[in-house]
């Protein structure tokens, strides 16, 4: 039985990794952080009902707490999705995006090296260090970042090459283009719209509220994407790669698109806030998978009109009545799309 250890796990891609190892026959650790009200139990339904997924409590910035784990469980794999995962919050937040993003990898790689060399590593790289850089993107382009968050995660990056080369650890970064699911958060743009867009339709809310919609983004299926983590770690040799649909479209096609499928007049639904504009923007992120498809045989399953419509019909289909009512009584959704 092979081990993995997954960082992250109430996260969307965690929890769906979690889920595709257990599928597989691997006895999961899933590392998550404490809260002290309620931690998102909902993502890790299916992973908690299994005997072989087990729950470690940690803050990934906690070094004595990640050495501690990898010099006793010496994971097969180790899949660190944890990070300060929103853009627009990393603004807000720098100096505690630089420790999870960007020092919190180096102690993991570190630990790894020490003492338990024989782990596979995966790190969540992201298309965000493209940044600046409008044209296709691929394993060769440069790097941009425009954002803490990207900055952070290009440290991460470099560093990842920086023990793969000098210890020889098998070490390899997914430079991923956004993936999305009825699991994302609802503080991205995606979910803001499909969500917002339903609650709308069902007479929950007078309408949406969205910052830039001419930025363009090339979203994928979540459940592809995980699968695409794991085929890098069963590669010969470590590699990067990015994964992608290589079709990009605006934020406002993406409203259209799901307006459409509620049979609602966009301009009534949606209105603009520029509070929800970013400090610098990512004007277009459209990646090139042909390396992963090439080398790996990956390829998605899912159109970005599969995934918003499966986002849609998620969301419209939530019992706001009874499901999202948290402890206080106040409904999830709209506390979230405040803070987006
Ligand atoms: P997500 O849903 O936001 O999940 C991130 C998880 O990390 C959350 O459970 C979060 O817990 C946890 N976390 C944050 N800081 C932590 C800490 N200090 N210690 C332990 N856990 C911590 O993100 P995702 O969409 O699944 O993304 C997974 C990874 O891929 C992230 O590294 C992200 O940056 C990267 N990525 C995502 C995309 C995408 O489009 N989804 C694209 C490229 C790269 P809390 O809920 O307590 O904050
Ligand atoms: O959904 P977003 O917040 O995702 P963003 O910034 O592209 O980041 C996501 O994908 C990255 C990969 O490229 C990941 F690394 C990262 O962890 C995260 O998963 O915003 C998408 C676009 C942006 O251009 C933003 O300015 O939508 C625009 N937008 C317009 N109105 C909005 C809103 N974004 C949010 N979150 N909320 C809005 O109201």
């Amino acid at each position: 039985m092979k081990t993995a250890i997954v960082t992250g796990c109430p996260g969307q891609d965690a929890s769906y990794l979690s889920e595709l190892l257990l599928e597989k026959g691997y006895k999961v650790y899933g590392i998550y952080r404490r809260s002290s009200t309620e931690k998102n139990a909902s993502n890790m339904a299916v992973a908690e009902r299994h005997t072989d997924f087990h729950q470690i409590n940690l803050d990934i910035t906690d070094a004595s707490g990640i050495f501690s784990i990898i010099s006793h469980i010496r994971p097969d794999e180790y899949y660190n999705l944890a990070a300060m995962s929103h853009v627009g919050q990393s603004f807000k937040e720098p100096i505690s995006c630089a420790y999870v993003n960007g020092t919190a990898v180096t102690i993991v790689l570190e630990a790894i090296a020490k003492h338990s060399p024989h782990t596979r590593f995966y790190q969540a790289s992201t298309s965000e260090m493209f940044g600046g850089i409008t044209e296709s993107q691929s394993e060769t382009t440069s790097f941009v970042p425009r954002s803490p968050y990207s900055a952070a995660k290009l440290y991460a990056h470099n560093m990842v090459d920086i023990y793969r080369k000098s210890y020889g650890i098998y070490a390899c970064c997914g430079i991923l283009f956004n993936h999305e699911s009825p699991r994302r958060g609802f503080d991205f743009v995606t979910r803001k719209i499909t969500s917002g867009i339903a609650r709308y339709k069902l007479g929950l809310s007078s309408h949406i509220e969205l910052g830039n919609l001419a930025a363009k983004r090339d979203w994928g299926h979540a459940k592809d994407y995980v699968r695409a983590m794991w085929m890098m770690l069963q590669a010969q040799e470590p590699s990067d790669y990015v994964v992608a649909t290589g079709e990009t479209i605006s934020i406002k096609d993406a409203l259209e698109y799901v307006c459409g499928i509620a049979g609602v007049e966009p301009n009534e639904a949606c209105k603009i806030n520029p509070a929800f504009n970013r400090p610098l923007e990512v004007n277009v992120l459209c990646g090139d998978p042909s390396k992963i498809k090439r080398e790996l045989g990956w390829q998605p399953e899912y159109t970005w009109q599969d995934l918003l419509y499966e986002m849609y019909q998620h969301d419209y289909s939530i019992n706001y009545s009874q499901s999202v009512l948290n402890s206080s009584g106040k409904e999830k959704v709209e506390e979230t799309q405040v803070q987006a």
